[in-house]
């Protein structure tokens, strides 16, 4: 493929011309990322008429998407299939399509460091590959969820050491993803998507590029106020779901059901919205994200107190669960050490199969550490290994069920008869409220 001698410097009017291409869908757009949300987005703007490139350092990402699968839920093969059979996706590992994309898509990950700091290398990696083949009428756009500051104090300076100007020659803007895998009533096309612009033309280009594929496109004042949009929508989940936990910690003590509670606060039609008390807080979006908010508060000496409490409470909770299943075991006079214990579901939440953050992993390290005889079943995860986890996956059926001294809930696949499990088992723990439709005996149920 014969790379395009950069374009001048000075073109007539960059804006108007990429405002064009984009208009008529010739943009051709790059996506760096072909996680869920780079891979999704893809096949979005492929659907609506435009040539994307997917770029990605993982060969195999790049070999599923070349061979017309996906490994990302909720994005279908057949589409990706369809798409890279008329030639509107493909996948490559190389980077020089960038002299020729009118528009870039940054969807790299962002997680957490050692020390829970902001890990920003893989969108440093991406824009430094970026600024080496800018061109003037170039959009280029962030979604990896990151600080607020990050586009405006790290990636614009790097682009302009290109020689090009923002907001003349090329284009810059943050607009944080809002892809919820599986989730199958909020899909990219309909979830408002909000831009923030380094300049006023900026936001006006993003803008005009989302409005090719998404109904609402909300426009805010500036890139920061764009990245603490994401925050907030994650911090404001992790903060509630760190109260409801302390509230569930709080009705132990008090001899009180907190999911009759909850159900009945709900019953409040305004000013109350429900979360619920689990083993813990897993996924690669609310563990982490507000920990990006409180990276950046402390450079700017501010501790962010509920976002520390929140994390503090929730980091608890796997403790709490190991907690139950011992008081539970007691009950019928087992200690935990020897016992066998069956955990159902590992994946981080329902019906997915990522298990990132997983409480169920620390649950699991917590009894095994006890002495405890683990074993767990999870249709979504075969096998599960991490650093210090090698566990195949064994069948819910009689004899896991009869076996095991202490059943726990640990995530409530959709999939599972509830009231099959309560019935065989002879010990539940159920952390997720689970059990709650099945009617009968249930004194052999322990709740958080
Ligand atoms: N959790 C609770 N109690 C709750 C809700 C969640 O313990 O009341 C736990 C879950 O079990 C899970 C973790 O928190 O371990 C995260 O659950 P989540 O429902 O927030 O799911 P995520 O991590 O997939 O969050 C994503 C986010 N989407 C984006 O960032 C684009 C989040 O903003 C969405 O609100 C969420 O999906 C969603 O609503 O599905």
């Amino acid at each position: 493929m014969a790379i395009p001698e950069r374009l001048p410097r000075e073109i007539p009017n960059p804006r108007q011309m990429l405002e064009k291409k984009i208009a008529s869908h010739e943009a051709r757009i790059a996506v760096m990322g072909l996680g869920y949300v780079g891979l999704t987005l893809s096949v979005e703007l492929g659907k609506v008429g435009f040539s994307v490139t997917g770029i990605d350092t993982s060969a195999r990402k790049v070999d599923l998407v070349e061979s017309g699968k996906s490994d990302v839920q909720g994005v279908s093969e057949f589409e990706v299939a369809g798409l890279k059979a008329v030639g509107k996706l493909t996948a490559t590992r190389e980077c020089d399509v960038l002299d020729e994309t009118d528009v870039v898509v940054v969807c790299v990950p962002t997680p957490l460091n050692k020390t829970r700091d902001p890990d920003v290398s893989f969108i440093l990696q991406a824009c430094e590959t970026i600024k080496d083949r800018l061109r003037c009428g170039q959009l280029v756009i962030l979604e990896s969820t990151t600080y607020p500051g990050t586009t405006q104090e790290l990636v614009l300076p790097l682009l302009e050491e290109s020689g090009l100007k923002v907001g003349r020659d090329f284009f810059l803007v943050f607009s944080p993803e809002r892809v919820d895998p599986g989730n199958r009533v909020y899909t990219i096309t309909n979830t408002p998507k909000v831009v923030g612009g380094i300049t006023p033309s900026c936001a006006e280009i993003g803008t005009h590029f989302y409005r090719q594929l998404i109904g609402e496109v909300v426009s805010v004042s500036s890139t920061q106020a764009a990245e603490m949009t994401k925050l907030l929508e994650n911090t404001f989940r992790s903060v509630n779901i760190g109260l409801v936990n302390e509230v569930a910690l709080m009705c132990d003590r008090l001899g009180v059901d907190v999911w009759e509670v909850i159900d009945a606060a709900a019953t409040k039609p305004f000013g109350f919205m429900p979360f619920y008390p689990g083993p813990g807080l897993g996924g690669h979006c609310i563990p982490v994200d507000p920990h990006f908010l409180a990276w950046k508060l402390k450079t700017l000496n501010y501790n962010a107190r509920f976002i520390e409490l929140a994390s503090e409470v929730t980091r608890s909770m796997p403790g709490y669960v190991v907690e139950k299943i011992t008081d539970a075991l007691n009950e019928h006079e087992r200690c935990l050490k020897g016992s066998n214990i069956l955990i159902l579901g590992v994946t981080y939440k329902p019906d997915v199969r990522d298990i990132r953050e997983s409480p169920a992993l620390d649950i699991l390290e917590m009894l095994q550490e006890k002495g405890a005889k683990v074993s767990y079943c999870d249709p979504f995860v075969d096998h599960l290994q991490t650093e210090t986890l090698d566990l195949k996956g064994v069948t819910l059926n009689e004899k896991s069920l009869t076996e095991s001294h202490c059943v726990v809930i640990v995530t409530h696949h959709s999939d599972w008869d509830y009231e099959w499990i309560v019935k065989r088992a002879r010990c539940i723990v159920d952390t997720r409220n689970a059990t709650q439709a099945v009617s009968g005996k249930k004194d052999h149920v322990f709740k958080l």
